[in-house]
This record gives C-alpha cells, structure tokens and sequence, in this order.
C-alpha cells in the first residue's frame, strides 16, 4: 500500500516536470569561462608539439626515460591506468592539463554537481551524478535536493526486485516469473544490457539464482521481439518497458506487441498490471498504455538517457544482481565520482585518459579509439561506450551555435579480446590508420578456470607492447625471412594504447569503469566546448521515418521523395506485392 502511494506522488512530480519543458524561445548564454580550446595558450603550445609529436618514437621515448612506465600511469579504486604506450612526453602533458585548466573544466565539473543547467541547449541540470549520492547527500536542483527522490525510487526498486527474485510477485495466473524482459532502447537499453553481461555471475545473492531468465527487446526490427520471446511463456513473463519520454516509436511498437503477445494467453486485460511495469518520467503516457502508475519507477529530466542506467532504467540490473549488486554499483560510480572531484589532475584518471584521448584526436590525427576488454563479462562494453561518447561527443557546434575549428569525437568500436585478434587486429597492426586501444583486463578472474586467465593476460599485454614496438624490417630479416617477405612481415609500431588493469570484476569495479568514462567524456566535451548531454543529430531520421511508415504500407498521400529513395520506396512495395 504505501508503495503504491509511494508511486503515485512520483509519478506526479515527474508528469509535472515534463509539463514544465523550458521554453526554446530565448538563446542560452553560454558562461564565460567555457573559452573556445582553439583561443588558449595551451592550444596553440600544443600544435606546435603535435609536429614534435607525430615525428617522435616509441622506441625512443622508452629509451630515453627506464621508468616511463611509472611516469605515465595512475592508480586509484583498483584500477591502474597505464597510458605510457602513447606518443606523449612530460612536456605534452603539461600543456594538456594547462589546456584543462584554460578550458575551465574544473568549473564546468562544479557547475555540473552544483545542478546548475549545463545542459545549455535542453536548459537541464546534468545530475547523473546524484543517482548514486549516499543517502543523506545533498544536491539541489532548482532548490529542491534531489537526493531523497532518488532514494525514494531505490527504495520501491528494491522492494519490488525482492518480490519478484523471491518469487512472491505472482503472474496472472498465480505462477512465480520466471523471465524478465527489458524493452527499451539507446539509453534505455545499452547500458542495461551491457551491466546484465557484466554482472550476470553476481546474481546468485539476495537468496535468488541465476535461474530467471533477462532478455533484452530494443530493436523494432520484429524479428528481435519474436527470437526474445519464441521460448518464454506469457504466464510467467514480466516486462519492463523502459522509456525515458515513453513516446519512442521502437519501445512503443515493441509493448504493444509484447502486450499481445501476453493477452493472447492470459485473455484478461487485467493481468497487464501482473506482468507489465515501467520505468519512464512520463506518467501520462505509462496510464494511457494501461500500467499502473503503482508500478512505475520514475527519473527525472535531468538524467540523460545514456546516463541513466544507474537510475531506474536499471531495474532489470536490480532484478538480475539484486539490491545489494546494485546498490554495489552504484557506491563504485560514486567512488569514481569523488576521485574525479577531489584527486589532483595528474592521478585523476578520467582526466588523463581524457586529456591523452583528445591528445590522440586533435593533435594526432587518429579518427577512431578501439575498446578491447580482455574479459568476456564486459563483452558489451565498447557498445555501450559507443552511445556514451559519440553521442555525447560527435558534434558540429560549440555550445553558443558557432562551427567548431576542431575535431570531435572519434569513432568508438571494439570487441572482446582475443577474438578481436583473429579478426580486425591485422589492421590495427598494419593498416595505414593508427588506431588508439583501450585494453582493459581484471587481474583476478571470477572463475580461475585452469591455464585461462594468464594465457588471457599474456595476450593482452603482448597486443599492446606489439603494437607500441614493432618489428622493423631488420629484426625481421634476422630471423632468416627471405627478403621478399620481409615487408609483409614488419610491423611499424609507434602505435598508442592505454592499459586499464583492475583487480577484479564486481558491481562495484563496474561502477567505477562506469564512471571513469562518464567523466572522461565529459572533459573532453567540455574543451571541446559542445553540449556532451543533447542528441539532436538523431532526430531528423526519426521524423523522416515517421512520414515514410505510411508510404510502404501505401495508405499515404503520393510520396514525394529524391529518385533514390523513391526508387526504394517502390522496390521494396514491389517486393512486398503491394501495388505501385
Ligand atoms: C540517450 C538518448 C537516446 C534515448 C533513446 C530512448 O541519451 O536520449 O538513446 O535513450 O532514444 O529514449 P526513451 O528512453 O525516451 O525511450
């Protein structure tokens, strides 16, 4: 009972504030101290480091300096940072963190815990950081501390994830639940999927096993929904239909056909209530759909939807790991958030790796950053990262409108190691294009089967000294190659990595790595002085989908598209048997 009073007060508050969408007329004025990068000192020193930069040896900065190792790496939380393999000096560095400084990143990470709206386009505080405040905390948004209502949310979160893992949340038809299934996608959907992989071996807790099934419904695609659900039965199914603005037309066709999908067996309208919940801000919307607001977890407009899977987009994590994992989550990325707001630039960890990561875009040239983790649970890490920084970060204007002069967000992909070595490696060795990695491995596994983990390890660690030294044509020729194979045989190096090594994989661990590149993307975002928490380059698709929907199934208007397109349109209505 109280939590259902519980849900309602939430759902209201958070009906109002999408209500209370801030008005577009006015143009946001952008602080002055958010300079342009390219108008600093520490810019210009830069470039003329980059010619430096792009002529000097990895090779030689080894030589040079025995103790590179130590020079370039920081530890903190477990996790050791190893970014000496990158075409960095003490000088470059320097001029990075003077950049840092100059940009007014340690303002801008102010204003960001201080809830003011940095979220300049959307006119929204950006406080993914209070998701994980300890009870107690306080952050204030627009006067009101925050803090409480997300505690709140927690709470009904927990409560409900222990009903439902302890079996006494019932199905329609009196049956425990036996498979949940997220639908949702992007923000909704990534970082859910990705914290279930991680953490899937930490769900035996709370007195659950890892019996329940988690499948995860994102895209529209009807072949994704049909492969999800082909071997589950309705009666023992929950659905989480997870949406920020529950308006998104992927999540929406995706719950109405899993609401079919479930009274086609169940006949009763009344067991949605049984097997349907939702996580949205938008109560109206949840209503009309036919949930009851009792069973919705609210956020609110100031989480992103990349950043919101520490809030209740999370329930399908709680109800994997149960409250006390998440919970564990949720204390690494506050850890990782006190490190990033306390530890001095230099063994900051976000920082560095944002700081080498712009070095190795801007001043480097490198397009692309490859996520390799060395570690099967985090098999869907660098999808995940691939929303958080190019999303965040794969811009065209500078805060007030204005064209930037620089580059942005490189492109982020990357696969588990080592499968990624039997496949995409021989470019990352040979190709013409550098590609910066990421390696990031745990040094203790969770399952110590055999020989694995140091075979695993030495892998790892052989990809990035490979990469880093090469083999010139000379050590190559002194292995006996004849000399016409030599030049397939050599490998150039000089080519940057970071090593992320951390103790070992947890809830915890997660949250911190979590973390670590939150912040990372936000430093870089904010020297490169674009607005890292909007998304309006994904609209424009959107709406150009929406009118093409009734063109191929023909109850449209007559179309009036370019002759590709048109000439598609028609393909695929010819294809379909339609008429012409
Ligand atoms: C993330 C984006 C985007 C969003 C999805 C789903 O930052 O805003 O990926 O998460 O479009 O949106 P809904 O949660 O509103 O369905």
């Amino acid at each position: 009972m109280a939590a259902k009073k519980t849900g309602k007060v939430t759902a209201t508050k958070s009906a109002k504030r999408v209500a209370n969408t801030p008005s577009i007329a006015s143009a946001p004025i952008v602080p002055s101290w958010h300079v342009a990068p390219d108008s600093t000192r520490a810019w210009k020193t830069l470039k003329k480091l980059s010619v430096r930069g792009k002529q000097a040896q990895l090779r030689t900065l080894f030589a040079k300096d025995r103790k590179r190792g130590d020079t370039f790496s920081a530890n903190a939380l477990g996790i050791h940072l190893d970014y000496a393999k990158n075409l960095i000096d003490g000088v470059t560095m320097d001029a990075l963190h003077a950049l840092a400084s100059e940009c007014g990143v340690a303002r801008h990470m102010k204003a960001m815990f201080a809830g003011e709206h940095i979220n300049l386009t959307e006119k929204r505080a950006v406080l993914h950081v209070a998701l994980r405040a300890p009870k107690g905390a306080v952050i204030k948004v627009d006067g009101e501390n925050v803090v409480p209502l997300v505690h709140e949310v927690l709470d009904r979160m927990s409560a409900f994830a222990q009903r439902v893992r302890s079996g006494s949340w019932k199905g329609f038809t009196g049956k425990r639940i036996r498979a949940v299934v997220n639908i949702g996608i992007g923000g909704s959907d990534l970082g859910p999927v990705m914290a279930y992989e991680a953490l899937k071996n930490f769900s035996e807790r709370d007195a659950a096993d890892r019996s329940m099934v988690f499948r995860f419904v994102s895209n529209v695609d009807g072949e994704d929904f049909y492969e999800k659900t082909r071997d589950l039965n309705p009666e023992e199914t929950l659905f989480i239909v997870s949406s920020k603005t529950f308006t998104t037309l992927e999540t929406m066709t995706n719950a109405n056909t899993a609401r079919a999908w479930s009274l086609a067996k169940l006949k009763n309208p009344a067991a949605v209530a049984k097997h349907f919940v939702a996580v949205s801000t938008n109560a109206a919307e949840v209503s009309k759909f036919g949930i009851d607001t009792a069973n919705m977890f609210g956020f609110w407009d100031w989480v992103g939807g990349r950043y919101s899977m520490d809030s209740a987009i999370g329930l399908s994590t709680m109800l994997a790991v149960g409250p006390t994992g998440f919970s564990e989550m949720l204390a690494g990325m506050h850890d990782m958030d006190e490190h990033f707001r306390s530890a001095p630039a230099k063994k900051n960890l976000p920082m560095l790796m944002a700081l080498v990561g712009l070095w190795n875009r801007e001043f480097m040239g490198f397009g692309t950053v490859a996520v390799l983790p060395y570690c099967q649970y985090l098999s869907r890490f660098s999808a995940y990262l691939q929303q958080l920084e190019m999303e965040s970060n794969g811009k065209q204007v500078q805060l007030d409108g204005t064209p930037v002069r620089w580059e942005t967000s490189p492109v982020i992909w990357g696969e588990p190691g080592t499968n990624g070595q039997h496949a995409f490696y021989q470019m990352i060795h040979q190709g013409t294009s550098p590609v910066p990695c990421d390696f990031i491995a745990f040094a203790r596994p969770l399952h110590d089967v055999d020989v694995h983990h140091d075979i695993l390890i030495a892998n790892l660690l052989a990809q990035g000294e490979a990469l880093a030294f090469g083999k010139t044509p000379q050590e190559v020729r002194a292995e006996g190659t004849p000399s016409w194979l030599v030049p397939h045989r050599t490998f150039p190096g000089n080519r940057p990595s970071n090593t992320l090594l951390c103790e070992q994989l947890s809830p915890r661990m997660l949250g911190r790595l979590i973390a670590l590149y939150e912040h990372k993307v936000f430093v870089q975002g904010s020297i490169w002085r674009v607005n890292s928490f909007d998304q309006w380059g994904v609209e424009l698709g959107k709406v150009l989908a929406k009118n093409i929907i009734p063109e191929l199934s023909g109850s449209a208007k007559k179309p009036n598209h370019d002759s590709s397109t048109q000439g598609l349109i028609s393909r695929y209505r010819a294809l379909r048997g339609r008429a012409k």
